[in-house]
């Protein structure tokens, strides 16, 4: 790690583009929004298109926008390997009639909330000077496991430069390495530029007894373990002194928080956060300010202002907290904080009347993705890159108006409007998926990175 403040670093949103075969089926256990919707008629072209808009509202304000590609959906290949034969269409239909929560599956569109994608470092803060990222495992839900695979090719693909970018692999896919990536993963520094401090949030400990110190969670999972991220912290080179690892509230998991970034959402030297979002609230603020070079400016919603349940309803916190040149900050919410009462009030009257760097607050409508509990902090992926190593990633994935264009043309062209859950078995919905598919490589200028287009499968 350099000592050095760079001034060029800034902050890229890589967001997940929304798959073709967005649909609602409840497979997300402890994810309240995912659990009260399955069985809904999805809107895949919508849910493109929401993402899409997002991305350009922000893209115009000045901020720097990539874009990430959605996987082979349905995973014929994980069906295979579960014993499902013959031609696409004949295991289509024996998952169907046989299984059809794992045909849901197989289908799902998870990789949109690129949050969980990997956990990335920044090169200022590797003591190799370069950028390192490890995809997350995902071994919690089977649906979202199928993911770390492609989402290693996809970033192997940009981040190619191997004297700029450090590949790791996922971690070991078993309880004791759970891992969510970024969603449960926040770096706080002066600005971009500026040494940081890594604030890794875990639900449980595998390898501790589970005694006082540690209460885990009665009704849902926790998702991520000390363990892993203490593995992630490693594989990046991270000291000591670099490092916050903080457990979460185990009722706030209860509550539905399933991943840290629903209850928090850090940026630059500003935490802003749920009272009920870390179990020991004052350790790990006095932990980030031992080791942070500029002051810590924690912003802190009480209970008494937004109830846990509000939180999770409202998705207040899975909100982006963006950098303005002007050392202001502008908070992207979801359009559910303005429906509710009491997170709206708090918008206006603690966050942006407060003496804290927000200074605006911009709502977006990310319905499509919110019904599957992903809000707009769930639908991107964070990294600081200094001006050569933006200029030094590869594909054509960082937005411009060009780009945006060619990308909601595509999804006009491919995407169906409607999407049921017993629609997912129609063998035009898997070949549909796959031509716009390569299309969408080609146009992205990633190479093949799709199972169908390496193996001929
Ligand atoms: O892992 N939902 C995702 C939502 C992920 C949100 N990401 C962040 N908080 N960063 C999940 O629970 C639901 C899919 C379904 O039910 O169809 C789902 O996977």
């Amino acid at each position: 790690m350099s000592d050095e403040r760079r001034p060029d670093y800034r902050e890229v949103n890589f967001d997940g583009l929304v798959g073709p075969t967005h649909n609602y089926a409840g497979l997300a256990l402890g994810n309240v929004a995912s659990m009260s919707h399955g069985g809904l008629v999805a809107n895949p072209k919508e849910a493109a298109l929401q993402g899409l808009a997002k991305m350009k509202a922000l893209m115009e304000a000045g901020y720097l926008q990539g874009v990430l590609p959605p996987q082979q959906r349905p995973d014929l290949g994980a069906l295979r390997a579960l014993g499902f034969t013959g031609s696409d269409e004949r295991v289509l239909a024996r998952a169907a009639g046989e299984a059809p929560q794992l045909l849901r599956a197989v289908c799902s569109a998870s990789s949109m909330w690129t949050a969980n994608a990997a956990t990335v470092t920044p090169s200022v803060d590797a003591p190799d000077g370069r950028l390192h990222l490890t995809p997350a495992n995902l071994q919690s839900s089977f649906h979202r496991f199928l993911e770390p695979a492609t989402t290693g090719r996809v970033l192997q693909a940009i981040f190619r430069d191997e004297s700029r970018f450090a590949h790791h692999p996922a971690l070991p896919a078993t309880p004791a390495f759970s891992d969510e990536g970024a969603a449960n993963h926040t770096r706080l520094a002066g600005d971009h530029g500026e040494p940081g401090v890594h604030l890794y949030v875990y639900g449980r400990e595998a390898f501790g007894w589970g005694g006082e110190s540690s209460p885990a969670p009665k009704r849902f999972p926790a998702r991520q373990t000390r363990e892993a991220s203490q593995a992630v912290a490693r594989q990046h080179g991270l000291a000591d002194h670099q490092v916050v690892f903080a457990q979460q509230h185990p009722e706030a998991i209860d509550a539905g928080v399933f991943h840290n970034d629903v209850i928090s959402v850090g940026n630059g030297p500003v935490l802003l956060y749920h009272e009920m979002a870390f179990l020991d609230e004052a350790g790990t603020l006095e932990a980030l300010r031992e080791r942070m070079r500029s002051p810590l400016i924690p912003v802190r919603v009480p209970v008494e202002a937004v109830s846990l349940e509000d939180a999770v309803g409202s998705y207040l916190f899975n909100s982006q907290l963006l950098s303005n040149p002007d050392g202001s900050m502008t908070l992207v919410v979801p359009g559910e904080c303005q429906e509710n009462e009491s997170v709206w009030r708090t918008l206006q009257d603690h966050l942006l009347a407060g003496a804290n760097p927000i200074g605006e607050v911009v709502v977006k409508d990310v319905k499509q993705s919110m019904r599957n509990g992903g809000g707009p902090a769930c639908l991107r992926l964070r990294v600081v890159l200094g001006a050569e190593e933006r200029a030094a990633l590869a594909g054509r994935v960082l937005l411009d108006d060009a780009l945006h264009d060619e990308l909601t043309a595509w999804v006009e062209r491919h995407y169906r409007d409607r999407l049921a859950p017993e629609e997912l078995a129609d063998p035009a919905l898997a070949r549909e998926s796959l031509t716009a598919l390569d299309e969408l490589s080609r146009l992205l200028e990633i190479g093949s990175v799709y199972p169908f287009q390496r193996e001929g499968a």
